[in-house]
């Protein structure tokens, strides 16, 4: 078996946006008379709008019509495009671009895999719309991480199958969605007790492809 594509999470991988999710997602934890910790919104990461608000209803023992569900996404997501369009290529992770251009230069197909129905938006603030073979988001498949169908749809558009792909994740949901679509992964960033990855990378200083091609 072979290493032949690596699929990168975007947020909190390739730039960070969870500041800007959490300050959307305290704004809606005041509407609930809820105050939204740090900590929780960690538990947020990886996870697709709706089933984040779920999250933050129950945590608040909120109950609220289907309507001012539907209302409160809509603001929250308003709120959030206000911070995406502050965004410029230098919030590009640093060494991202590096590792990229050689893993494609070593003839690896690469591809973007994100929740976020705003994925395309962003990594065109970020001038990385050409960097990709593929990008898949989460408005895209039926379900979201932690399932696995943003992971294999990717692999299917870079038409490698999914026990060549590599996924590098900073999220719980990413990493089981990686496990769930039968491919490896990297776990990005500091987070302790995360399962499922095979390796974990403070950041994209550390990555190593002749590490990752071990793997396999
Ligand atoms: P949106 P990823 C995920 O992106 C974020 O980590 C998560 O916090 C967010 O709720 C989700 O996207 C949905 O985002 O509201 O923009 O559709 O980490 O999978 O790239
Ligand atoms: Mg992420």
């Amino acid at each position: 078996m072979s290493l032949k594509a690596c699929i990168y999470d975007l947020d909190g991988v390739i730039t960070d946006t969870a500041k800007y999710h959490y300050k959307s997602w305290k704004w809606v934890g005041g509407q609930l008379d809820y105050n939204l910790t740090e900590k929780q919104n960690q538990k947020l990461k990886g996870v697709g709008r709706k089933e984040s608000l779920d999250k933050i209803l129950k945590w608040s023992n909120s109950r609220i019509s289907e309507a001012d569900k539907q209302h409160l996404l809509h603001k929250k997501n308003q709120m959030y495009l206000e911070f995406i369009d502050t965004m410029n290529p230098d919030e590009v992770f640093e060494g991202f671009k590096n590792f990229n251009a050689l893993a494609k230069g070593v003839g690896l197909k690469v591809a973007v895999g994100s929740s976020s129905k705003n994925a395309i938006r962003i990594i065109d603030k970020l001038d990385l719309v050409l960097a990709f073979h593929a990008i898949v988001d989460g408005g895209m498949t039926p379900n979201s991480k932690p399932e696995p169908d943003i992971f294999l749809l990717a692999a299917e558009k870079l038409q490698v199958s999914p026990e060549n792909c590599l996924v590098i994740e900073d999220s719980q949901a990413g990493l089981t969605a990686a496990k769930k679509a039968g491919m490896k992964s990297v776990l990005f960033g500091q987070d302790k007790g995360l399962k499922g990855a095979q390796i974990q990378i403070n950041s994209w200083l550390d990555a190593d492809l002749e590490i990752f091609k071990k793997l396999y």
